[in-house]
């Protein structure tokens, strides 16, 4: 234990906060980290072909994960340098079709056998995402609401066979998989018919839903948008047609931060959402201007989506994903430093005596509310950080780039 770690945990004890367990709790909190940083959200299918949806990733940065062997190596560095419990969360696109193309109606938990086994080695669980863009069957930038009844039975065939296969996921890994459904349809210019449009998603989701999968196995959870390149003017898809849809077929309501007007934050809907939700899932990314992914960082709305979730013990039925992608950077170090800054966030809402504040807002006093939350600032958050990556056996402070500098020079340069 260093001289640091034991300095700061006599301060915050004067306030009145057990470092100890604040470590031990964000230990055990899951972070679901996605896949799809390490090859710029292309997958396996075709890998390179165009990223189509209205997302986007930007830059060039060389190394990206091509084969299925490489993003799997990239994911291990990774998750060597991130402390906490990690949860792996993959899209359709990340298939192994053992050499075989396989249309997306007919994905299979055979072609994800490979990634059981992954999992199963390094003890981790696994998340799960149907693909409905970067395909040919995304028409006029429609799926499950094209009025076409061919393509929406392409895409509900889709998503069913996504859910078979995080149940798979959650039996035989023992642990619940959480499938998030999104969907990039739009309008680029004004509608008509925007009833039509969503009653046409609604019918789509009542199909693929009419399988009850237990859920002990699979959770599913449906992500809204205010809009996507292409599709500005309009997505069937809104924050109010899932908020209704998710309540009424008792799914789970994906936040997704970028995902709103720009100056919408999620770290307030979550209280709202639990009040009405059981489990709720997350989508952490940073928007900048627009729904851009770039990585997340230690910021106030990062350390507010914690907060919500610590303050009220909501650590198992608020399941934290993340969703960010940045091509112009390192991407092991772009998925490091962002999911390094969740756990950060994590452990400095842990690190809050927050009992003690409420007592001040429920007694009226406001300036001590301020004071005291102003000071906590300035708490040596630092040194527990610092003694929870040693703990977690993954690199204290800026030593973990080096690692990442070894790793590029040794691999991805090679690529
Ligand atoms: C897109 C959504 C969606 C995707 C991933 C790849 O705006 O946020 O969640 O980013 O599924
Ligand atoms: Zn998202």
């Amino acid at each position: 234990m260093s001289k640091a770690y034991e300095l700061a945990k006599e301060r915050y004890a004067e306030i009145g906060v057990d470092t100890e367990a604040a470590m031990a709790r964000v230990k055990e909190i899951p972070v679901s980290i996605h896949c799809w940083q390490g090859d710029d959200v292309r997958g396996f299918e075709n890998p390179d072909g165009d990223l189509t949806g209205g997302i986007q990733t930007t830059g060039n940065y060389p190394g990206r994960a091509r084969t299925i062997d490489q993003l799997r190596a990239d994911v291990d560095k990774t998750f060597s340098l991130v402390p906490g419990t990690k949860r792996l969360n993959l899209h359709a696109i990340y298939l192994d079709n053992l050499g075989k193309k396989v249309e997306r109606n007919k994905i299979e938990p055979k072609h994800f056998a490979s990634w059981v086994d992954y999992a199963k080695e390094r003890k981790i669980a696994l998340d799960f995402n149907p693909t409905c863009f970067s395909h040919p069957m995304l028409k006029d930038g429609m799926s499950l609401s094209h009025p076409d009844k061919a393509v929406r039975d392409y895409w509900i065939e889709h998503c069913i066979a996504s859910r078979k296969i995080a149940e798979y996921f959650g039996k035989e890994l023992g642990t619940t998989a959480c499938t998030n459904h999104w969907v990039p349809d739009g309008y680029k210019d004004i509608p008509v018919d925007r009833y039509g449009a969503r009653e046409r998603l609604k019918d789509s989701f009542d199909q693929i839903f009419a399988e009850k999968i237990d859920k002990k196995y699979n959770l599913d959870g449906v992500e809204s948008k205010v809009f996507g390149i292409g599709a500005e003017s309009f997505t069937p898809g809104s924050h109010e047609f899932y908020m209704g849809y998710a309540l009424k077929n008792d799914l789970m309501l994906t936040l997704d931060a970028g995902h709103y007007h720009p100056t919408e934050v999620i770290s307030d809907k979550i209280s709202s959402a639990m009040l009405y939700y059981h489990d709720i899932l997350l989508h952490v990314s940073r928007p900048v201007r627009w729904d851009s992914d770039h990585v997340i960082i230690l910021d106030d709305e990062l350390k507010a989506i914690a907060a919500e979730i610590v303050r009220r013990g909501f650590d198992k039925r608020v399941h934290i994903g993340l969703d960010y992608f940045d091509a112009s950077i390192n991407r092991i170090a772009a998925w490091t430093t962002g999911a390094r800054n969740m756990q950060k966030a994590l452990l400095l809402a842990a690190l809050e005596p927050t009992e003690k504040l409420r007592a001040m807002e429920e007694a009226r006093d406001f300036t001590s509310r301020l004071v005291y939350t102003e000071e906590l600032k300035t708490m040596p958050f630092g040194a527990i950080w610092d003694e929870y990556c040693l703990r977690c056996g993954v690199p204290v402070g800026e030593k973990w780039y080096d690692e990442v500098k070894t790793y590029e020079k040794d691999v991805l340069s090679k690529r």
